[in-house]
């Protein structure tokens, strides 16, 4: 397919592009991988429960192969991520089958940061050190968790200290989805300003775009970006995809997209990416989640074993329509 552009190489100019991978794409997507894509983040591999099953224990050997994979192809990696309300070990918050204290806590989660962002110093270029704390409703303002009960909201700021003491390197992100909402966007962008008018060592915010072919309105992203930028803070574009249902929509009877839909997924993401050309001073990278429509997170939510399609890569890795449009921008 020597007639294909390579699509980081159309985006050279503005921003890197990236994929998340697995283990298992790593290897059976590799050439599309390394055409395309000049930034990785690790689907699972880097989260809390994967790299740090037991307390005595990492798990590292995946994320180093992602990471030398990486370092190998000139390719840079996104760290993702530290603290999150999910995929985090049962273990980290208890200590003899009770709930652990404070300090414990405080504790276990710097020494997790230091031994995560030590191995990989210098090979990083961002990490998700906070993701999904705060709730889609105006009320309250963070989610309920682990990290809030056990050290209150003070936990955020920590996470952010601690990951620039390790790594002062790195470009610290909040990562958050629903992020154009207006509701939501407007709760990011009070957290961020909070934790910026403290000083704490926060450089930018993951818009993750989890978007479909309804759903957000161009006014919204544009909207969220301007407000996001205006806080003198770095965006990425964190895991973009571009589901054929509108979260709504439950049908499962569906086993190809129909030309509609495939029409309007292009449309979309050409008017997404005119969007983050548009704004690219402030965004140094778009990343999808995933690489191809063969597999993708998507086909398990929010219904299980419904199949989606929401990549610019068809199931045989070949270009959509919806790449096309891009790179023709
Ligand atoms: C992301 N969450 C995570 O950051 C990423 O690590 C993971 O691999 C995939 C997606 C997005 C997400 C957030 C909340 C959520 C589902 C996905 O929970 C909902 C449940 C029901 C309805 C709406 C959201």
């Amino acid at each position: 397919m020597a007639n294909v552009p390579s699509l980081y190489k159309q985006f050279e100019d503005y921003f890197k592009i990236g994929a998340a991978i697995n283990k298992r794409t790593m290897h059976h997507s590799k050439d599309t991988i390394l055409k395309h894509f000049n930034s990785i983040t690790a689907e699972n591999e880097m989260k809390f429960e994967n790299l740090h099953p037991k307390e005595d224990e990492y798990t590292f050997s995946i994320s180093d192969e992602m990471v030398s994979f990486a370092e190998q192809n000139d390719i840079g990696v996104r760290g993702h991520t530290l603290v999150w309300h999910n995929q985090t070990s049962d273990w980290l918050f208890k200590k003899d089958g009770k709930d652990i204290d404070s300090s414990t806590l405080d504790q276990r989660m710097k020494s997790h940061i230091d031994t995560v962002l030590d191995r990989y110093k210098g090979k990083m270029y961002a990490w998700d050190v906070v993701n999904e704390v705060v709730l889609d409703e105006k009320e309250p303002f963070l989610r309920p968790s682990k990290w809030l009960d056990i050290l209150g909201e003070e936990f955020i700021e920590k996470a952010f200290i601690y990951a620039h003491e390790a790594d002062p390197n790195a470009q610290l992100f909040y990562n958050d989805y629903n992020e154009s909402a207006p509701i939501k966007s407007e709760k990011i962008y009070q957290l961020v300003k909070g934790l910026k008018e403290k000083e704490i060592p926060v450089h930018g915010i993951g818009m993750q775009a989890h978007w479909n072919i309804v759903d957000p309105q161009l006014d919204d992203i544009k909207r969220a970006i301007e407000k996001y930028a205006s806080l003198d803070v770095r965006i990425h574009v964190t895991e973009m995809d571009v589901s054929m249902y509108d979260f709504e929509d439950r049908r499962t009877d569906l086993t190809e997209p129909d030309s509609k839909m495939v029409e309007l997924q292009a449309q979309r993401y050409e008017q997404f990416f005119k969007i983050f050309k548009e704004y690219h001073k402030h965004i140094d990278s778009v990343t999808l989640w995933g690489v191809a429509d063969n597999y993708t997170w998507l086909d398990n939510f929010p219904v299980r074993n419904r199949k989606n399609w929401p990549m610019l890569f068809d199931e045989n890795h070949e270009p959509k329509e919806a790449f096309w449009r891009i790179v023709h921008l």
